[in-house]
């Protein structure tokens, strides 16, 4: 019996199975069987044509968005009109048939963004060349579930099935669970929250089906079985998702009213550009970059070109080392300006976590470090003052009402 056969008989017998206390050790078994046999497709020995191989593409700027969905949804128009980069379009399905990058430019920090061939249902399980192209996915930053809106929206789902097959979790925190395998003592489970989803039966049959008899595990969250396997497989993926609901230039308002509620999605029409402002600013959002910039020593800070870093790794050191390596060697302390800090500018050392548009002026071990930078406090504010000014002229341009002569 293949793999997929196997699962598809496991997931029948789960299904005829009523969850209750005496059949929740026999269901843990089920789930945890079911992962392992997932986890078998997404690694095949030898073979099977997984692995991305051919299908990936150098990385470049700060983040990867990858579109992902079904043939003809739109993915290469979209990919065309934010980009400028040519990806053939097709009235025809398969029209991409490998990944096709390009960049765009945003608020400063550059984005890779990669067309992706479209996928059929059963891609995670080898059908056409889907299991390469959610290699590729599990490589991104972002991913865009590309919808059309003229097909049902159950699409959506099977989509987020073929992905979430392949280890990737979407708009998802890693589950809040501590798990520690050891030696000896036996499986000790602790939980500082009530668990309202899970029995401690369920949890052994998942443990001994992986053969862990000694671990202590901490519940901080109610977390279900599948939290659970997801942090014993370890091999998960957490990925921010926006579904973009294309070609709603075919719908009529009432339409685009109920399409609006579905959560992370933005109706677009890719062909005339229509909703593209909130779909980069809802992609952005998403991305949760850090933008820094930076000051030269009685100089301006740079405005224009900021250091582009991303959540999870946005030190005063990470920042340091983004502009070049050789920086930290002389690294003597930081000032920043901004919402990381309590003062203006404030002293830090490179542990320091920055926030989104920080200034900073790096002090070297040579320099001579005389006082707090006042002159320099000042080429900072004085940014804050023009800006300030500037939004005062607006206000009185407004107010005798010549704004829109003078554009
Ligand atoms: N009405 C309408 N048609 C669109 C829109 N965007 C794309 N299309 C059309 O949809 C068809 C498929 O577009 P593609 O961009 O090639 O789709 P794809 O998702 O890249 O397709 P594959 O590469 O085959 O996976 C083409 O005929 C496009 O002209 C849109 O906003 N509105
Ligand atoms: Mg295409």
């Amino acid at each position: 019996m293949s793999v997929v056969e196997r699962i598809k008989e496991i997931e029948n017998e789960m299904a005829k199975t009523q969850k209750n206390k005496a059949t929740s050790y026999h269901l843990g078994q089920l789930k945890a069987k079911l992962a392992k046999l997932k986890r078998e497709i997404m690694t095949p020995s030898g073979g099977g044509g997984g692995g991305g191989v051919g299908f990936d593409v150098a990385k470049t700027g700060v983040a990867r968005i990858g579109f992902v969905g079904f043939p003809s949804v739109g993915k290469s128009t979209l990919m065309s009109k934010l980009t400028g980069t040519h990806s053939e379009v097709g009235a025809y399905e398969f029209t991409t048939l490998t990944t096709v990058p390009g960049v765009v430019q945003y608020k400063g920090a550059k984005l890779q963004i990669l067309d992706l061939p479209g996928i059929i249902e059963g891609a995670k399980d080898g059908k056409g060349r889907g299991r390469q192209v959610i290699a590729v996915a599990r490589t991104c930053s972002l991913i865009f579930i590309v919808l059309d809106v003229l097909k049902p929206m159950t699409d959506k789902k099977i989509i987020e099935k073929e992905l979430e097959g392949f280890g990737i979790r979407l708009n998802k925190k890693p589950p809040a669970i501590i798990f520690k395998k050891k030696e000896k003592g036996g499986i000790n489970m602790t939980n500082t929250v009530p668990l309202t989803q899970i029995t401690q039966d369920e949890v052994k049959a998942v443990l001994s089906e992986y053969r862990i008899h000694n671990a202590d595990i901490s519940f901080k969250e109610d977390s279900s079985i599948d939290d659970l396997i997801d942090v014993v497989e370890g091999n998960r993926i957490y990925i921010p998702c926006i579904y973009v609901l294309n070609k709603i230039d075919q719908i009529s308002i009432e339409e685009l009213d109920l399409i609006y509620k579905i959560p992370n999605a933005v109706p677009i029409c890719a062909h005339h550009e229509w909703n593209f402002d909130e779909l980069l600013e809802t992609m952005w959002k998403k991305l949760a970059l850090v933008r820094i910039y930076t000051k030269p020593k009685g100089q301006l800070p740079d405005y224009d070109q900021p250091v582009v870093l991303t959540s999870n790794k946005n030190s005063v050191e990470d920042f340091c080392d983004s502009i070049h390596k050789a920086i930290l060697e002389q690294f003597k302390c930081a000032y920043v300006w901004g919402s990381s800090v309590k003062h203006n500018p404030q002293k830090v050392g490179k542990e320091h976590i920055l926030q989104d548009e920080d200034v900073v002026q790096i002090v070297k071990n040579e320099d001579l470090e005389v006082g707090s930078p006042g002159k320099d406090k000042e080429m900072v504010s004085s940014r804050f003052y023009w800006n300030a000014t500037i939004a005062k002229l607006h206000v009185q341009v407004e107010e005798v009402g010549v704004m829109e002569r003078l554009i």
